[in-house]
């Protein structure tokens, strides 16, 4: 495939409206608790919106189960508010069927890690284009604070210092379990655009967030994302993570995934990105290739007893 032919299918979608980030507001409004890291990956949405003019009829946003799963609700566009953990497969249906619209997925550290942990290889290796953008605050905070996939080994309670060797409600006696490494795995998964930001710095959120739905492919964005009433991560944020250096090569994927899994320092920025043709693009291809050789009522007939 050309790079001619590699075009994102977002590109036809680019500058068609001018509307201010407020104008892509829903009437409903979130009932986060104040001070979630939620609205801050929210409000970077609705400014990536506007700042790439996407009409607001011309773009899905599918999630699972979690606070983090209400997000479509808050965004004027259209939104598919799923089951847990099938945030991606809804995405990939909708992308497949309708290849000229904006689709993004969204959801959190628990639906994307566990229940929904299965669907990240395939989406991320068929290269289908939708940004998945995944709110990490390393707990189930729907549910009332159990541990999660990313939750750190000592999970502490709400303002307890952090990770160490106290209780969340599921672990009283503190977390054993290891936490996984979402960039590292979305890297060897086979993500071609791999990101990282934290919800206290919206300019930058905004940024990778309009990087990755113009990105042709799988664009993944792990956001930090604190949540305040059951595991206050805002002060270890600030301390740890600092932006990639600017001489990281974002084209080298085994300097990314050394980048990733770097256990000083959480590197915020685009770890990779590369062209390769996504599956909207090779199901096109195939369809060109099957022609009019291909006839749905004499392949059906063909099983018929
Ligand atoms: C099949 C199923 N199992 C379990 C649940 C209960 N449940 C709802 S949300 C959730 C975890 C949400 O955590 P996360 O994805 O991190 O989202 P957050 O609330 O932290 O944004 C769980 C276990 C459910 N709704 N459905
Ligand atoms: S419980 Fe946590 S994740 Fe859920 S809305 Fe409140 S602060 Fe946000
Ligand atoms: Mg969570």
């Amino acid at each position: 495939m050309t790079t001619a032919t590699m075009q994102s299918s977002v590109a036809p979608l680019l500058h068609q409206v001018q509307l201010k980030a407020n104008e892509y507001k829903s009437e409903v409004k979130p009932i986060w608790c104040p001070g979630c890291g939620d609205f801050g990956v929210l409000s970077a949405f609705y400014k990536a919106l506007s700042e790439l003019g996407i009409p607001p009829e011309k773009a899905v946003i599918a999630s699972g189960i979690g606070c983090s799963g209400r997000f479509p609700a808050f965004v004027e566009a259209y939104g598919f508010h799923g089951v847990h953990g099938r945030a991606l497969p809804l995405a990939t249906g909708i992308k497949m069927a309708n290849p000229d619209l904006l689709v993004a997925a969204v959801g959190g550290d628990g639906d994307a890690f566990s229940i929904g942990a299965g669907h990240l290889p395939h989406a991320a290796r068929r290269n289908i284009d939708i940004t998945y953008i995944v709110m990490d605050n390393e707990i189930y905070g729907l549910t009332k604070g159990q541990a999660s996939p990313t939750s750190p080994v000592g999970l502490s309670p709400k303002g307890a210092p952090y990770g160490e060797s106290k209780a969340a409600k599921s672990t009283p006696y503190g977390n054993t379990d290891a936490p996984i490494n979402p960039i590292a795995m979305a890297l060897v998964y086979g993500a071609s655009y791999v990101a990282r930001g934290f919800s206290s710095k919206p300019k930058e959120v905004t940024e990778l967030i309009k990087r990755g739905l113009t990105h042709t492919g799988f664009s993944f964005i792990q956001i930090y994302s604190p949540c305040v009433t059951f595991y206050d991560t805002y002060d270890h944020y600030k301390e740890v993570t600092k932006p990639l250096p600017i001489a990281h090569d974002r084209h080298d994927k085994i300097a990314a995934l050394k980048m990733a899994l770097d256990s000083e320092q959480l590197y915020l920025g685009e770890f990779y990105s590369e062209e390769r043709p996504s599956m909207v693009q090779n199901a096109l291809e195939t369809r060109a290739k099957a022609g009019t050789k291909f006839s749905l009522p004499e392949l059906i007939s063909r099983y018929k007893a």
